[in-house]
């Protein structure tokens, strides 16, 4: 039998590898995100290998993403796997000189637009049951703290403790919910939360050998794959070239 999933920010980075891991497998797929162009092209590319449908979506708009769910019709409406991954940091200043516009940004992004689609989606998931899965992209900053992370680090550990209490309410329904927590990843990310600086892209991964969001399409699929006895409650990745500093100490 065909599984389906529903893909949040598929148009880049690791929403964009894991609808194509999950073609290459045969799922159907609907995939969302801001960038039309961008989706179209990803149904050109996948269509022939899959059932794909697209959904220009902003997962910000609560009431659009009622209605993209509220449309999908046969084979769509039964859904398997649900991937909440669009999300985005934004800057890296320090919390006293950013721009509050930022964290708006990034909480109704990261938080509400994940309980958005979660909300929206849930009915269709508890009907599936046993093997239905939601997967959110958590991040290892919900976890460990760094300077100029303040908001985005806060949103990672909402959306961490969030899918652990999902897990209580939707206990006896069957549905799996995961918290995938990766560190350094290269990905349009950098660029997004840098506004575009390649510079400081470069830098940051230069030499590093990072994460990349073939390595995350891969563990989504295992993930989605596994018996549905199985929850992987928490997964956290890290390349191999990063690992924790000591704590920082201010002397006078
Ligand atoms: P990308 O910038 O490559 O992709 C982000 C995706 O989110 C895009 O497809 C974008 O699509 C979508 N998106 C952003 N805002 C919205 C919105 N308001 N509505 C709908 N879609 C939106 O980043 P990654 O692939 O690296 O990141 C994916 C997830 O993984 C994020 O949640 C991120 O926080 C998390 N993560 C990333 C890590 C990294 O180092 N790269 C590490 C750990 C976690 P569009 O612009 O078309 O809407
Ligand atoms: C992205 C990883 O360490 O840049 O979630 O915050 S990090």
């Amino acid at each position: 039998m065909q599984k389906t999933a529903f893909i949040t920010g598929a148009t880049s980075g690791f929403g964009r590898a894991c609808a194509l891991r999950l073609a290459q497998a045969g799922w159907n797929l609907i995939l969302t995100g801001r960038r039309q162009e961008r989706l179209d092209d990803l149904q050109q590319e996948l269509g022939s290998q899959c059932q794909v449908v697209t959904w220009k979506l902003d997962v910000r708009d609560a009431e659009a993403v009622q209605a993209c769910i509220n449309n999908l019709a046969p084979p769509f409406d039964e859904i398997d796997l649900l991937l909440n991954n669009a999300g985005l940091a934004l800057g890296t200043e320090p919390a006293q000189t950013c721009d509050p516009q930022d964290w708006k940004q990034m909480i109704d992004t990261n938080i509400l637009g994940l309980t958005n689609v979660t909300h929206a989606l849930l009915p269709k998931l508890i009907h599936k049951g046993p093997g239905a899965s939601i997967i959110n992209l958590g991040s290892i900053a919900g976890r460990w703290p760094y300077p100029g992370g303040n908001v985005y680090c806060g949103t990672k550990a909402f959306v961490e403790q969030f899918s652990y209490a999902l897990r209580c309410d939707l206990s006896g329904t069957g549905v799996r919910v995961s918290n995938l927590a990766p560190g350094l990843s290269e990905s349009e990310f950098t660029l997004v939360r840098t506004v575009g600086d390649k510079a400081a892209y470069d830098q940051l991964y230069q030499g590093s050998d990072p994460i990349q969001p073939e390595d995350i399409a891969e563990t989504v699929f295992w993930l989605a794959s596994l018996p549905p006895r199985l929850n992987v409650n928490q997964l956290e990745l890290m390349p191999v070239s990063q690992a924790w500093s000591p704590f920082s100490i201010h002397r006078n």
